[in-house]
């Protein structure tokens, strides 16, 4: 009885262990998914850099300790995230999206939030979109003053300021469709972020793996852009049959 108790008890500890782990790892990287279903044609692909990558700058944060520290923790140098590459030149950030070839229909908004956190004086993630209407909240775990000032041009500016205290701000949300807009922090000059808005579920954002994956589309022939913040837009035109899969990969260069 006593042995199984412990047994119990040991797998609990473990258990807790694995999930302060996992978080560990997962802790700068986020992925964001489109919510299209599973049922339908897919299109995948990888999005790689070709030739010699620029060297991305320093970011001196000195005057913020508290994000150094979390920059030492992610055992990661503060760089601009300007460019940011996995092994064999796999990018993120790359916002993957059906431009054209869908249906002129209104799709469901997810109920679900987008979060945006602002840790290590960096915006979590660092692109991102949102179907129109869905709620974004902006989080702030650095407990410095930062301000999410949104630069869209379609939709409404705002600035919102974050103090040290407040670690969630109340849900926002933008009422027009917009292509990649900028998010800054006027405090810290070096922190950016990219936002979409989109009428259709059919996006992906890549991690560093470079990896997209755009699930839940009817059969048809669609142009598919892939969007870098520097190296501009990229189309491919793809022709997907009902329940199939077809591949199609990018590669950006300087
Ligand atoms: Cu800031």
């Amino acid at each position: 009885m006593k042995n199984l108790k412990l047994n119990h008890t040991f797998k609990v500890l473990l258990g807790i262990m694995l999930l302060v782990i996992s978080y560990g790892i997962s802790g700068k990287e986020t992925r964001l998914e489109a919510s299209g279903s599973t049922i339908g044609a897919k299109i995948t692909g990888t999005v790689k850099f070709t030739g010699d990558p620029p060297r991305m700058r320093d970011i001196d944060m000195s005057d913020e300790p508290v994000c150094v520290h979390k920059w030492e923790e992610w055992g990661m140098a503060s760089k601009s995230e300007a460019l940011v590459m996995g092994e064999g030149q796999t990018m993120a950030n790359i916002f993957v999206s059906i431009k054209s070839g869908l249906a002129e229909q209104t799709y469901a908004v997810p109920t679900t939030p987008v979060v945006v956190n602002q840790e290590g004086c960096s915006y979590i993630p660092h692109v991102f979109a949102v179907m129109k209407g869905q709620k974004i909240v902006f989080k702030n775990s650095d407990g410095v003053l930062h301000n999410v000032h949104a630069l869209p041009d379609a939709n409404r500016e705002f600035n919102l300021a974050m103090p040290g205290s407040m670690s969630e701000a109340p849900p926002r949300s933008f009422r027009k469709v917009e292509p990649m807009f900028r998010i800054k922090c006027d405090k810290h000059p070096w922190m950016l972020s990219y936002a979409a808005v989109m009428s259709h579920p059919y996006f992906f954002v890549t991690d560093r793996d470079g990896k997209f994956e755009i699930n839940g589309l009817p059969a048809g022939t669609y142009e598919v852009e892939a969007w870098h913040e520097k190296l501009g837009t990229q189309i491919l035109t793809v022709t997907v049959a009902a329940d199939s899969s077809e591949t199609v990969d990018f590669a950006f260069s300087r």
